[in-house]
């Protein structure tokens, strides 16, 4: 119903039609009587006609956030199409929305300032005659964009600042924060419709840092810059890998066995029963279970030694679960000390056995998404975070991100330090061509050592 095409590019929408309906009188007179009248809408056209149709009429308008809704008569002319409301936005630029003849009502939007409007109310006929304007003048309310912005909050995040909002009214934005590194003027942009939502800007020093964020909505109506002054990100560290171990007990088949009592038919008394159960019988890999420590080339170990697996290099440098049924798996991680988790990054597999080289980025068995769960007495776990590697559109930017590593803050929208722990469960749940085998080269773990 609602367009944003511009007015005279709509006249040559109309025109084509209109020329392509002649022809179809011209050519087949008789059919086209049985065709029109199967159309939706049933209101004849006039052949020639020049006769405009009425006004738009008994006009009110209600305001809202940017906009508002407008509720009228439609003329009585027989032959009326649509109605359509023209007025031109903040940047000068012309456009309309119109309904259909049908309604009595359509809603404006686009406004940046609260101030009158003066709006062309028109009545449009099947052969595009438009009527005389109605002129209404309407003031909306505040912008919604100025509604976000007053809802913006700057927090300290690791080695960051983590830009929140409330977007109640999910209208499309983008939010622009502006702040300096090194002398150097910094623009990150972000564009959202989420009601909370939240933009991290990363790479910062633990220094103070002043940010500027102003909002555009997609009528290109920007509020003014909002300032937050000296926010200094938090401080972590990356962890020591070098106490890390393989959990090697969650291999042991004694975790494995069940135990049970029931009564012997024979003896009618109670016995304990035990049996291995296959690790299928325990759902999978997950939840309980490491998933192969070495297949092929593959090692667990692997996955902490520092060493990010390189195409070029063909140093084969990752882990491989081998088939595991089906995903999720699991892999358990002694730290070897009680630590405080605060964000992490990934590494994938490079290596491509098919092209022996570089080319495995984002595709098959590398993990996508996974899990990370901590515990203190290896029984109780707790998830901390699921995580998914996006593959950036361009592919030199996909590349040099997965050569950096693929980054995620642990509570990614509140910044702080996971509580103390010093096992670590990494759970696979899927990889990028949902395979049932998989592979990933390397973790490191950013926070700090809990003395
Ligand atoms: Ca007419
Ligand atoms: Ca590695």
């Amino acid at each position: 119903m609602e367009s944003l095409i511009p007015l005279n590019e709509m006249k040559t929408i109309m025109k084509k039609h209109m020329t392509f309906k002649t022809l179809l009188f011209v050519g087949i007179f008789a059919t086209i009587l049985g065709i029109c009248s199967c159309e939706s809408d049933d209101k004849p056209k006039l052949d020639n006609d020049t006769t405009p149709p009425g006004m738009v009429t008994n006009v009110t308008f209600k305001a809202d956030n940017g906009g508002g809704m407008l509720h009228y008569t439609v003329p009585k002319d027989e032959d009326v199409l649509m109605v359509k409301a023209v007025y031109t936005l903040d940047s000068g630029k012309e456009i309309y929305k119109s309904a259909s003849f049908y309604q009595d009502s359509l809603r404006i939007e686009g406004f940046g300032t609260k101030k009158e409007y003066n709006i062309k109310l028109i009545a449009v006929d099947r052969s595009g005659n438009e009527s005389t304007p109605h002129i209404q003048k309407v003031t909306p309310l505040t912008p919604f964009t100025n509604t976000v912005l007053t809802s913006v909050e700057i927090l300290p995040s690791f080695a960051g600042a983590l830009v929140k909002w409330d977007n109640k009214q999910e209208q499309t934005l983008t939010i622009q924060a502006e702040y300096t590194v090194n002398g150097r003027k910094m623009k990150k942009l972000y564009a959202s419709n989420r009601p909370h939502d939240y933009l991290l800007i990363e790479g910062l020093k633990a220094t103070p840092y002043d940010f500027s964020v102003s909002i555009t909505d997609t009528y290109e109506n920007r509020t003014k810059e909002r300032e937050f002054k000296a926010i200094t990100p938090m401080i972590d560290y990356k962890l020591d890998k070098k106490k890390f171990s393989f959990l090697e007990e969650k291999l042991l088949p004694d975790a494995m066995n069940e135990t049970w009592e029931e009564i012997d038919e024979d003896t009618g008394e109670l016995v304990t029963k035990t049996r291995t159960l296959t690790r299928a019988e325990k759902g999978g890999f997950d939840g309980g279970w490491n998933a192969k420590a070495r297949q092929l080339e593959g090692r667990i170990q692997k996955f902490w030694d520092d060493i990010i697996d390189d195409g070029n290099k063909r140093n084969l440098n990752y882990f491989s679960t081998g088939h595991v049924g089906s995903l999720p798996f699991s892999y358990y991680i002694d730290l070897g000390r009680e630590v405080k988790l605060s964000r992490l990054r990934v590494w994938q597999r490079d290596y491509d056995w098919r092209s022996k080289g570089p080319g495995y980025y984002y595709t098959t068995e590398n993990v996508e998404t996974f899990e990370i769960w901590i515990s203190n007495d290896k029984v109780n776990w707790e998830k901390v975070r699921r995580a998914t590697i996006v593959e950036p559109s361009d592919p030199t930017v996909a590349r040099s991100e997965a050569i950096a590593g693929h980054h995620f803050v642990i509570f990614e929208d509140e910044p702080k330090f996971t509580k103390t722990f010093r096992y670590l469960e990494y759970r696979g749940i899927k990889t990028f061509g949902n395979n049932t085998l998989a592979n990933a080269s390397e973790i490191t773990l950013y926070g700090e050592n809990a003395n």
